[in-house]
């Protein structure tokens, strides 16, 4: 029986960079999910017999909302829901899974790296049918919708078996359980040459995958230790639980350090990654050698051609803003369109669509291409493989060249956790406001070049959108950036970002922190950091 329950709106359900992120107590009051999930129904046209894709990173509570949109899509009208079996899908295999299956979008539950648990973070992001998070124009309009909603729809129905793959039926709509994994495997070995990777590992060169307690387990397991025949445990925490085994599922210096002490001693393995919450995210560690996510873009960018799946070369690269400008030069020398976008995945699936850029990367320890529109934390750990395996050179090694060829973009981003949300605010419009007196400013020997608030004119769609950062540019190329983030569900994030270009390889030594010094001196100058939020240091420093 389908029912129309009668509910009334909840302030706040507005998504962020990357859907609505919430604590689970905050989804778990009554019809909060409900109105969430009927908001982005109504905000879609023509789904009516299409197939909608579900799932989620198996975090605290997702089961629970699973099954109600489940219920909900079949109140709604859907044909058929494809779902990972127990619920499990990380974000690209989601997007492979609604690309692949020409479903009519996707609901993924994930709050990506943020901590999982009765107290801690859950989300619902909403992806069309390109396989990509929806664009601003549907997530505003469900936004609009969650304000005015007055009704939703569910089918009054026992729960949905999902832990057996297979077919079922619910209020006239098919259910399919299917094995989250092996599609996504399938794309893997599609792209990648696991012959070389295979001899790589065979040959003695020690990889570790940490899967962080969460989604990346199964998929890591699958690939890494089956097919590619390392030894078992060289995926480690690799069985995906509700709080992740109390880890921040965050893979970076901060969260991943185990992993990256391991690797960095003698004894420890040659290569080591780890994927966050939903296994968009990576991290890429090697002897000696933690290669930041924008260098980890410049150099797959510019040793793409050695994996089969790109051998024909890469038609552009995408980056974030904030992103350090390491790729551009790789694209300058291959003569390839650069595309500079706001924060937040969402952008990038125009210019992907449109065959304008085929990789793409954000400084948050995000990269990924044109085989799905997510990013995809194995997919990068693979393709470094296969560079390691094509180049024969160890990760230090293979960015080292990178730098003496390129240059090399000294960065850091610095984040102000849980900071009080008037007082960052106030930060952010101290800048605003100050923008047009800092060009011709000096702060030691650093001079300010231009200032502004970073606007985004999509090439593709017209589509204009504001205020995605201030941006404090320096005689030479340096630059202070300061956002604050759409992903936090408390307080406000925020985000510096410093970058600083040395072409001069024989400066390329130098601690990252101690070659950035004057700029963060400056950002402070500029911001006022510490008197506006309290803070004497940054909450991460990656
Ligand atoms: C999300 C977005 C990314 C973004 C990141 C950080 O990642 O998909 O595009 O770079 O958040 O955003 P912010 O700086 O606003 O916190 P994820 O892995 O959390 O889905």
């Amino acid at each position: 029986m389908i029912k129309t329950v009668a509910t009334t709106p909840f302030d706040g359900q507005k998504p962020g960079t990357s859907g609505l992120r919430k604590k689970v107590p905050v989804f778990a009051q009554p019809n909060y999910a409900e109105n969430f999930i009927q908001s982005i129904f109504d905000s879609l046209e023509g789904f009516a017999g299409e197939t909608l894709v579900i799932g989620g990173d198996g975090r605290y509570f997702n089961r629970e909302v699973i099954q109600i949109a489940i219920k909900m899509a079949a109140a709604n009208g859907f044909g058929k829901v494809m779902v990972g079996q127990g619920g499990i899908l990380s974000t690209p295999a989601a997007s492979n899974v609604i690309r692949k299956y020409k479903a009519f979008g996707g609901i993924v539950l994930s709050a990506s790296h943020n901590p999982g648990g009765p107290n801690e973070d859950f989300g619902i992001k909403y992806n069309i049918g390109n396989g990509g998070p929806a664009p601003e124009k549907i997530t505003d309009a469900i936004y609009a919708r969650t304000k005015v909603i007055d009704t939703y729809k569910i089918a009054d129905v026992a729960d949905i078996d999902l832990d057996k793959v297979g077919t079922q039926t619910v209020e006239g709509m098919t259910v399919e359980v299917i094995d989250p994994v092996a599609d996504y495997v399938e794309l893997m070995e599609s792209l990648f040459d696991f012959g070389a990777i295979r001899a790589l590992i065979a040959g003695g060169t020690r990889v570790v995958i940490d899967s962080m307690g969460a989604v990346t387990g199964p998929y890591a397991t699958e690939i890494l230790e089956k097919r590619l025949g390392a030894p078992a445990g060289s995926v480690r925490n690799s069985t995906p639980l509700p709080d992740f085994g109390g880890h921040h599922p965050d893979p970076n210096l901060v969260h991943a350090k185990e992993l990256y002490d391991d690797v960095m001693s003698p004894e420890g393995p040659d290569f080591g990654a780890a994927s966050d919450g939903d296994g968009d995210r990576n991290m890429v560690v090697g002897k000696g050698m933690f290669v930041t996510p924008s260098d980890s873009l410049a150099i797959i960018a510019a040793n793409a051609t050695v994996a089969p799946g790109y051998s024909q070369g890469i038609a552009g690269i995408a980056r974030s803003m904030p992103t350090s400008a390491a790729a551009d030069r790789v694209a300058e020398k291959l003569g390839i369109g650069m595309y500079e976008t706001p924060t937040g995945w969402k952008f990038f699936g125009n210019l992907l669509d449109a065959g304008k850029a085929t990789v793409c990367g954000e400084e948050s320890f995000g990269t990924g291409s044109d085989h799905v529109r997510e990013k995809d934390g194995l997919w990068a750990v693979l393709f470094w493989l296969n560079i390691l395996a094509a180049r024969k050179q160890s990760v230090a090694q293979i960015v080292k060249a990178h730098w003496a060829e390129y240059g090399r973009n000294y960065y850091s981003r610095h984040d102000y956790e849980e900071v009080d949300t008037d007082a960052a605010n106030g930060l952010m419009a101290h800048l605003r406001d100050s923008l047009a007196s800092l060009p011709g400013q000096t702060f030691g020997a650093l001079e300010v070049e231009a200032a502004d608030d970073f606007a985004y004119h999509d090439p593709i769609d017209g589509s204009v959108s504001k205020n995605q950062g201030i941006r404090i540019l320096f005689k030479g190329g340096s630059r202070v950036v300061f956002r604050l983030s759409g992903t936090g569900t408390a307080g406000a994030t925020l985000r510096v970002y410093v970058e600083r270009y040395e072409p001069d390889a024989a400066r390329h030594g130098i601690d990252t922190q101690e070659a950035l010094a004057d700029l963060i001196a400056a950002a402070e100058h500029f911001a006022q950091i510490k008197t506006r939020t309290g803070r004497e240091t940054p909450t991460v420093i990656t």
